[in-house]
């Protein structure tokens, strides 16, 4: 390749379980510690999971709004997560995470899985809200613990958007979204050459618990057919280990336009792990292989986009 390299240093912020007693402040301080790391270290962008300041609530079914609302934010930054903030501005650092969004848009109040691009003036420079929304509606006790994003969210209202920031082209999505490859290819038709993202993975899958042992295996499957399919950099990265009675997968990963793991983490624990992502080698893919203006044959497509023949009720 003799195209002059586009360098941005990424550091991946896994983070391990966060107890349901954990306040935010006590989740921004282990925030606080992999950023210091992550700039000791030259990055310029550290992302961080899903969800990062709290237990992963959707896990519990919880009969009062208020109890609901506690796990949300109201403000962004607010007094608890300004030193999160605070801590950017100060080492010039970028930084990706996710929180639970409590808004009033035109009058109503609505409920968001949400993530943010902070910019290296502690400036939120972008806003993403969870479009595939999994799991269920009611409580169902069958299970081992409840999945109740479809109950405790709406479905994000922004879109898959491609923002130009750290010299590239940046989008965001969050957890079950990594599994469509819609998602991606939504992005990748805008240029993407970066797509950040946290999870939160449970090992055991209620509906379908003969594909416990294949959750880390469909994790890295869907981001590198993903990375590989679009021609992107994935950072993609975990909340992890046994969080109250619940154990999430790890698995945090850098992943190169080519669909390769170039670094991983190998704990479930607090774990940083770094990549110096040319963005320049997106054009190996998207140039070649994956050129969309010579190759894609959208007329064929018509029926991704139309609509579902049965939506469910909308929540
Ligand atoms: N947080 C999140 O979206 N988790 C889902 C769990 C499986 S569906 C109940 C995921 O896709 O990883």
């Amino acid at each position: 390749n003799s195209l002059m390299p586009r360098i941005i240093k990424v550091a991946a912020a896994q983070l391990g379980p966060i107890a349901l007693a954990e306040t935010r402040s006590s989740a921004v301080k282990r925030m606080i510690n992999l950023m210091q790391n992550a700039k000791a270290q030259d990055a310029e962008l550290v992302v961080f999971p899903e969800l990062a300041l709290t237990t992963f609530f959707p896990r519990w079914y919880f009969e009062e709004q208020s109890q609901i609302d506690k796990f949300f934010e109201t403000e962004m930054p607010n007094k608890q997560i300004q030193p999160l903030f605070d801590e950017a501005r100060k080492l010039k650092i970028g930084f990706n995470f996710g929180f639970a969004e409590l808004v009033e848009e035109d009058g109503v109040t609505r409920h968001f899985n949400t993530a943010v691009i902070v910019n290296d003036r502690g400036e939120i420079a972008a806003k993403y809200r969870k479009i595939h929304l999994p799991g269920h509606i009611e409580n169902e006790t069958w299970r081992a613990f409840q999945h109740l994003e479809k109950r405790y969210f709406e479905k994000g209202n922004l879109g898959f958007q491609v923002h130009k920031l750290f010299s590239g082209k940046i989008g965001m999505c969050i957890c079950n979204d990594r599994r469509w490859p819609e998602t991606f290819r939504v992005m990748g038709l805008q240029g993407v050459e970066l797509v950040v993202l946290g999870y939160n993975t449970p090992k055991h899958y209620p509906p379908a618990p003969e594909h416990d042992h294949l959750q880390e295996f469909h994790n890295h499957l869907s981001l590198q057919a993903a990375a590989y399919q679009n021609g992107t950099w994935i950072v993609a990265v975990a909340k992890a280990g046994k969080e109250e009675d619940c154990e999430l997968i790890g698995g945090t990963c850098i992943i190169a336009p080519t669909g390769e793991i170039v670094a991983e983490c190998k704990t479930l624990a607090d774990e940083l792990i770094l990549a110096e992502c040319d963005l320049e080698r997106c054009k190996e893919i998207q140039e070649n292989i994956f050129n969309f203006d010579l190759h894609r044959q959208p007329e064929d497509y018509s029926l991704i986009t139309e609509a579902k023949k049965e939506s469910p009720p909308n929540h």
